[in-house]
């Protein structure tokens, strides 16, 4: 699949520092320090409705990971998925009476203009669920040959025992787990299985659905997490910098990703950081597709928002903390860049070398954005009082919240 057209990324003056992140396999802060390409797995849409504030949050949390890695002049290896079969989406075309890959392809070409005018950098590989079954089909059967796999009435299952380091990365006990797993696409009620965590590698071909040649496993589609790990497999290897999500992907979906490729290869851990961004509310809620309390990114734009302000709504926030969407998080956002709009539009200003280093600080301690808005807002107050006479500086400022924030002043 095609991603989306790249923005530029200003080069900065001194040097980008190396990024300390939370990580939820450990629970606390892990200093990393990738090789010279960083190698980065973000998990991508289900694409059966427009993009929302919550994925536009998660999306920023991981844009602003491939900032602070430019801005040390690594290279970054980002690869994304887009889920475009599964029951969500098949659901939904049902229900709509519309053709899924219609629907698929339809959403997708949104989200990748939503994505350009929010001015979040594109995955070097976005591959699409459909285009990765030929690499996943042998992925199973490998896992079943291995006997860490088992058949169910002609679907595979995964073991969850055959992986000795299962649970570390939600780190939830057996009840929370079983909890969330039937909330989130799972089934631990059916029977048969070994384990009711177990989660599905392939489901046999259902009537009235599509289904694809699966060699050995016979006709049928794949399960969700093993989609994910064939496409990082494929395109990132083991041991790679961060996989990336909501907060809602932690458990099942990372948790079993990472048990998957742990028992493929025989390595661990799959990744240096499960890194995982809060959920965005509305209305009282999480906001999500199948609740419908929604705020669409392309009906802001419609609605004449510019897109940097919405950017700047989203950077408000610290990429960990659940947060609701209001109007007045938007409006705020729409005043904050006024000011920083009409402070970089002035012949000088105090210089802006600290700044560019507060703002590089900030980030590279767990991403925090907010404390870069902040003196961000600091620099322009102080021009406003008329502290400083560089002019080179309103430059400097426009160019580091570019390359570092994504917004453009
Ligand atoms: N296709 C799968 C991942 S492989 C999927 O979860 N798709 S999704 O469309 O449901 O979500 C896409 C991304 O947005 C995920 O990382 C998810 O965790 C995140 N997300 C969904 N809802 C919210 C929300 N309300 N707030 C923050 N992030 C959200
Ligand atoms: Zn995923």
């Amino acid at each position: 699949m095609h991603a989306w057209p790249a923005s530029e990324v200003p080069a900065l003056p001194g040097q980008g520092r190396d990024l300390r992140i939370h990580d939820t396999a450990t629970g606390g802060l892990v200093p990393l320090v990738p090789g010279p390409v960083a190698r980065l797995y973000v998990c991508g849409i289900t694409p059966y409705d427009a993009t929302h504030m919550g994925h536009a949050a998660t999306y920023n949390a991981f844009d602003l990971v491939q900032r602070v890695w430019l801005d040390t002049k690594r290279q970054v290896h980002y690869v994304q998925n887009v889920t475009d079969v599964d029951d969500p989406l098949l659901e939904r075309a049902q229900r709509d009476g519309v053709d899924w890959v219609a629907l698929a392809e339809q959403e997708t070409a949104l989200f990748r203009e939503d994505m350009t005018a929010l001015r979040m950098l594109p995955p070097r590989h976005y591959i699409g669920a459909v285009e990765a079954i030929p690499g996943i089909v042998p992925l199973v059967e490998r896992l079943r040959d291995a006997g860490a796999a088992y058949d169910l009435d002609g679907d595979v299952y995964f073991s969850v025992e055959s992986d000795p380091h299962f649970g570390q990365v939600s780190r939830l006990d057996a009840a929370a787990m079983r909890l969330l797993s039937a909330e989130r696409g799972g089934d631990p009620d059916r029977p048969g299985k070994k384990n009711p965590l177990d989660p599905m590698l392939w489901m046999a071909a259902r009537d009235g659905e599509p289904s694809w040649d699966g060699a050995s496993l016979g006709p049928g589609r794949p399960g969700w997490h093993i989609e994910c790990v064939a496409i990082a497999l494929d395109h990132l290897g083991m041991g790679f910098d961060i996989q990336g999500g909501g907060s809602d992907l932690a458990f099942p979906h990372h948790e079993m990703g990472a048990s998957h490729a742990q028992v493929l290869t025989g390595e661990f851990p799959m990744a240096k950081a499960y890194v995982h961004a809060g959920m965005v509310g509305y209305d009282g809620e999480k906001m999500s597709k199948s609740r419908g309390n929604l705020v669409f990114v392309s009906a802001l734009r419609r609605d004449g928002v510019d897109p940097a302000a919405i950017r700047l709504a989203l950077l408000a926030h610290h990429y960990r903390s659940d947060w609701e969407w209001t109007d007045q998080v938007l409006q705020d956002a729409v005043d904050r860049l006024d000011r920083w709009r009409a402070a970089v539009s002035r012949p000088d200003g105090p210089s802006a070398e600290a700044l560019v280093e507060e703002i590089r600080e900030a980030l590279s301690q767990d991403l925090d954005a907010p404390a870069a808005l902040a003196a961000v807002d600091r620099w322009a107050a102080r021009q406003d009082t008329g502290g400083g006479t560089d002019t080179g500086a309103p430059g400097v400022v426009s160019r580091a919240v570019d390359a570092l924030l994504g917004v453009a002043l």
